[in-house]
Formats: structure tokens, sequence, C-alpha cells
């Protein structure tokens, strides 16, 4: 041991066999390392700290790995929709505005670091929007394509600020079919595997209030617009927020059903939520188990119907459709 250590590198050490966490370990080093005189002699314990601040910086990053695989955000509400973009597309004021809430919004790149969830109403559901970290080349939470994979629609948010947004574009579905996902337009069929997750989409051109905005949203709907439902919108201006949530509305494939049981008013405040397709019979096994199998008819108040006709267990339901169950 050479006889030159410092008081401060003494203490250093003392910290170091007392510390908790491997953050507090490595902590403990540099301080060790900072206070070491750095000669030949000391040239073995310099190579020692090293390799040991290595291997804790290691074990400290497979660490936040690990929690980072349990990055999930709960599903709320009618339907989860991924908020997917290069950095500083406007996401986060997108969610923001979409959603009345405040949430982070900078003018530099890389200012969401978290998923941040928040809803958003739309006539009398709401449906959840997650802000994320940009999608990019540069730097990427690793954890975000897991939270895109297990949402049911992806707002592809590109951005008409940018001069190059077509290439940024292409660079995100890139990005998206490295990891095994395609943006799709529609819902695949049930049996449909086609070895990567099809992912329902819908782009936007944001921030069509700048300058240069209409010129480049006709350059990216050539290239993109007839692959996805496609909207120019502007947070900032508000241009086309409202066709945006019903555009989203309708990408979720969901269809709205109030129930109303013989004789009573129908429940407006609660609609039940069900897929594009769904049936009388799988409304009345939303509403109770039981009722589907002892279901006789339902009853039907909707749209161009004559009010209250009989409807039988496969009529397809249409979104706002009033059932009245028979059992
Ligand atoms: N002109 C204009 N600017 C906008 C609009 N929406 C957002 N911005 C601006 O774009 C910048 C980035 O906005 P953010 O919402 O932080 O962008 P982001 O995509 O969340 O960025 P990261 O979290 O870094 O990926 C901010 O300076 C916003 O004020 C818009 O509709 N029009
Ligand atoms: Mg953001």
């Amino acid at each position: 041991m050479p006889a030159n250590l410092t008081p401060d590198y003494l203490r250093a050490e003392e910290d170091y066999k007392k510390a908790g966490s491997a953050a507090d370990r490595l902590e403990a080093l540099k301080r060790m390392m900072a206070a070491l005189p750095k000669h030949k002699g000391t040239e073995k314990m310099q190579a020692d700290l090293k390799r040991r601040m290595a291997s804790l910086r290691e074990e400290i990053q497979k660490g936040d790995k690990k929690k980072g695989f349990g990055v999930k955000v709960e599903r709320e509400g009618a339907g989860q929709v991924a908020l997917v973009g290069p950095a500083n597309a406007g996401k986060s004021q997108l969610a923001a505005v979409l959603s009345q809430t405040s949430v982070e919004v900078a003018p530099y790149p890389y200012t969401t670091r978290h998923p941040q969830p928040v809803m958003m109403p739309f006539e009398d559901i709401q449906i959840q929007l997650v802000d994320l970290p940009p999608v990019s080349r540069q730097h990427m939470e690793f954890w975000v394509p897991n939270i895109i994979r297990t949402a049911d629609l992806v707002l592809l948010v590109c951005d008409l600020g940018s001069a190059a947004v077509v290439a940024e574009t292409q660079e995100v579905i890139q990005i998206l079919s490295d990891a095994k996902m395609k943006l799709v337009a529609q819902r695949p069929l049930p049996d449909h595997w086609a070895g990567v997750a099809e992912k329902r989409a819908v782009l936007i051109g944001h921030k069509s209030d700048l300058p240069e905005a209409a010129a480049r949203w006709r350059g990216l709907r050539g290239s993109f617009g007839n692959q996805y439902p496609a909207l120019a919108v502007s947070s900032t201006s508000g241009e086309n927020m409202q066709a945006l949530k019903s555009a989203l509305f309708s990408a979720l494939e969901i269809v709205r059903v109030y129930s109303k049981k013989p004789g009573a008013e129908v429940e407006h405040e609660r609609p039940y939520l069900l897929p594009h397709g769904s049936t009388v019979v799988e409304f009345a096994r939303a509403v109770h188990r039981d009722f589907a199998d002892k279901l006789k008819f339902a009853r039907l108040w909707g749209h161009g119907k004559f009010e209250g006709q009989r409807v039988m267990r496969d009529y397809i339901l249409q979104d706002r459709d009033v059932i009245e169950l028979h059992t």
C-alpha cells in the first residue's frame, strides 16, 4: 500500500465500505479516484478503482433495465392511444390540449422522459392518451416500443415545423418496424398473423399553423396519406382538433351501446363499449354473464330503425344503439 494516501481518500474508502447501494458505492469510488495521488506507485490502484467503477456502472444499468421492463401504463377509459413521434414534434403539447391538462412542454428535444397518461374527453366517454418520450435513433428510452406494442392505437405525430418531416416520419416507422411493429389503417383480421404486431395508426401533420406547413403537409400526405387516416392539426390554433378527436374514436373501432330495462328510461350515463362487429348476444354477456344464455330477443332504439323494433341475437350493433334485453 503506498504510504501517501490522503485523509480524503481514507474517508471515501470508509464510505465505500459502509455504502448500502451500488450508486453510493460508485459515488465513493469516484471520490477515492479523485483523492488518489496519480503516479507510478498508484497505477495498480487506479486500474483497480476503474475496474470496480465499470462493474458498478454495469450493475446499476442492469438494475435500471429491470425496473424499465416494468414500465407499463394501466389502461383506462374507452381505449389507449400512444403518442408516437420524433423529438419536439409537439406530442406533449397535443396531449395537454386534448386532455385540457398541463403536461411538460418545452422548445428543446427530449423533454418527456416518462410515459404520461392523460384522459381525453370525447362526447360521453374518455379516451386515454399516453404521452411518450421521442422515438428516435439518437436516443430512445428502451421501454418505449413495449408501451407502443400494448396500446390500442398509435397517434403518429409528424412535425410540420421541420423541413425533414417526411424523412423523420420514415425513420419513426422504420424504428417501429425494427421493433417488430407495423402501422396499419385497420384492425387486422383475428386469425391474421404477419410475424409482426400490426398496430392501427392515425397520422397527423402537427403545427399546421406554421408558415411552411401547407407545402410540407402536401409532401407528407403524398408519402403516407393513403396508408393511414391523416389530418393536419395545430395545438396552437386549434385547427382540426375536433376532427382529430373523432378520428381517434373511429380508429379505435368501438361502439357505444346503452342499456334500457323494460319499462324504464335509457341508462345514458355509462355506455357499454364493445368492438366493432359485436352482436346483441355479446352485449348481453357484457351486461351480465347469465343474460347471454337466457336471452330470447332484444328491442332496439337506434339509427333509422323503427323504435323498439325486435332484433335477434346476432344483430350487429351500431354506435349509440339503445338495447332492451328480454330474457
Ligand atoms: N407552432 C406550433 N408550435 C407547437 C405546436 N405544438 C407544440 N409546439 C411547440 O413545439 C415545441 C415542442 O413541444 P413539445 O410538446 O414539448 O414536444 P414533444 O414532442 O413532447 O417533445 P419531446 O418530449 O422532447 O419529444 C414547443 O416549443 C411547443 O411550444 C403547434 O401546434 N404549433
Ligand atoms: Mg414531450
